[in-house]
């Protein structure tokens, strides 16, 4: 059974004053790497989920050398500024393609939750692209290369996993179910959407998602779909590979969650970076060793 393993048992982020708009959490970040660095673009929020306010996201940036210690950068780099926008900007998941960064998020406007994109050159600085799928969707990434000369998305309708395809980013067709919520399982029935871009592998491409309870915990789960055709799912794991169980994990904004939007690849390992209970982020490793015999 594949598992991760956390790598400290403190978060590696915390909420503070260091700009008012990250007061009341920060979790749920992008993670890429550039120039040897780690970048954790976080969502981040003034006032906490649980809290009389209503609270608004935006994304703060963070860097790392090793990947675990990491110094935030003063200000935050993307602040919702539209209709669809108007409580912010939640949950982003980056890919690089060529030389040009994309950034799916999710436009929260208090009413609607909408999959947007951004571009940018060096992370920092990002271009709105506008609404990507113009309904009530969420949890959504682009796959870091196309494949069979198409872009590939994920998204989520309200429970499943969907994947689509497209020729220019603009229009996106072969809507199709790849993942459902399993009934019968403890903690997967209710719903399922992803967690980061999906990692190529030679048994094919790596995906971490979550999974959602009844008693709305949050884990994350583990499956593998074709190299050529991601549209076919091969396997899925029927354990989760983390479930909130520290402190910061089970309290906090929302209690009992963890929940990823990305991890950067080692040489033997992946670091998975995950939001504890909306509040704060913590890392873990998923072993590449552990992965042996997916390969056939
Ligand atoms: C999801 C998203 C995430 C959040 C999770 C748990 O719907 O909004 O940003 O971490 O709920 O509250």
């Amino acid at each position: 059974m594949i598992q991760l393993k956390r790598m400290t048992k403190r978060p590696v982020l915390s909420p503070n004053d260091l700009w008012k708009g990250e007061r009341g959490g920060v979790f749920n970040a992008a993670a890429i790497k550039k120039d040897d660095l780690v970048y954790l673009i976080y969502r981040a929020v003034d006032y906490p989920g649980n809290s009389d306010f209503k609270f608004t996201s935006s994304l703060g940036c963070a860097l790392s050398e090793d990947g675990i210690s990491f110094n935030k950068l003063e200000k935050p780099i993307f602040l919702g500024n539209n209709s669809q926008e108007k409580r912010g900007i939640e949950d982003p998941r980056i890919v690089k393609l060529e030389d040009t960064y994309y950034m799916m998020y999710t436009g929260f406007s208090g009413k609607s939750a909408k999959i947007c994109m951004a571009k940018s050159k060096n992370l920092i600085h990002w271009e709105r692209m506008g609404i990507v799928l113009d309904e009530d969707n969420k949890d959504a990434s682009l796959f870091p290369e196309k494949i069979n000369n198409k872009y590939y998305m994920f998204h989520r309708r309200h429970p499943n996993i969907w994947i689509a395809n497209s020729d220019d980013l603009k229009t996106w067709e072969n809507h199709k179910i790849i993942m459902e919520p399993l009934p019968s399982s403890k903690w997967e029935c209710q719903k399922v959407g992803i967690a980061g871009p999906p990692f190529k592998t030679n048994a094919g491409w790596l995906l971490i998602y979550h999974g959602v309870n009844n008693e709305k915990v949050y884990s994350l789960g583990i499956a593998l779909l074709d190299l050529k055709d991601p549209q076919k799912l091969i396997w899925r794991q029927r354990e989760p590979i983390l479930t909130p169980e520290l402190g910061w994990e089970k309290n906090g904004a929302v209690k009992n969650v963890v929940f990823s939007c990305g991890g950067i690849e080692y040489d033997d390992c992946y670091y998975i970076y995950y939001g504890g209970a909306d509040t704060a982020i913590g890392v873990a490793r998923l072993d590449k060793a552990d992965l042996d015999h997916l390969k056939s």
